[in-house]
């Protein structure tokens, strides 16, 4: 059975495309599901791609991740700089997680300098836009052993 990454999305990455277009650029997250879907099949893993905008179901896709995938790869978006209960869903489970920002956090506004996501994470990509999703792709599978 072929392994399986789990893609998350968190709040407003719904809107990419219509939303702050000089910061996450024009592509959707449908695009970017697109995407990840042939890098998936290019790279012999199964995907799950999802998005929500409450933290409470980040939590149970982190921890349903936790039970049927091989390795998770979130953007918690503004949940990111705000979230124990993200920090610690992530201790919970035991398959590797690599953390994604489309922007550069650090090169931004004070507040989002802070991860919570970045200490229980494998490792973290920011600032390279969609591509980010595809690097950490990249990374994840590298990391899962066949
Ligand atoms: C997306 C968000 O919505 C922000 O709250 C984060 C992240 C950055 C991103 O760059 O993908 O601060």
């Amino acid at each position: 059975m072929a392994k399986q990454i789990h893609i998350l999305n968190g709040p407003n990455l719904n809107l990419l495309g219509e939303r702050e277009g000089s910061i996450y650029g024009h592509v959707t997250l449908a695009d970017i599901e697109q995407n990840c879907q042939e890098e998936c099949a290019r790279l012999g893993f199964e995907l799950e791609f999802a998005q929500t905008n409450h933290e409470g179901d980040l939590v149970e896709l982190i921890q349903n991740a936790g039970k049927t995938a091989d390795g998770i790869i979130i953007n918690p978006a503004a949940y990111t700089h705000t979230s124990v209960a993200i920090h610690d869903a992530i201790r919970a489970i035991n398959i590797p997680v690599v953390e994604v920002h489309l922007s550069n956090i650090f090169a931004r506004e004070s507040f989002r300098h802070h991860s919570y996501v970045s200490p229980v994470a494998l490792g973290t990509i920011c600032g390279f836009g969609p591509a980010g999703y595809i690097l950490a792709l990249g990374a994840l599978t590298s990391h899962i052993p066949e």
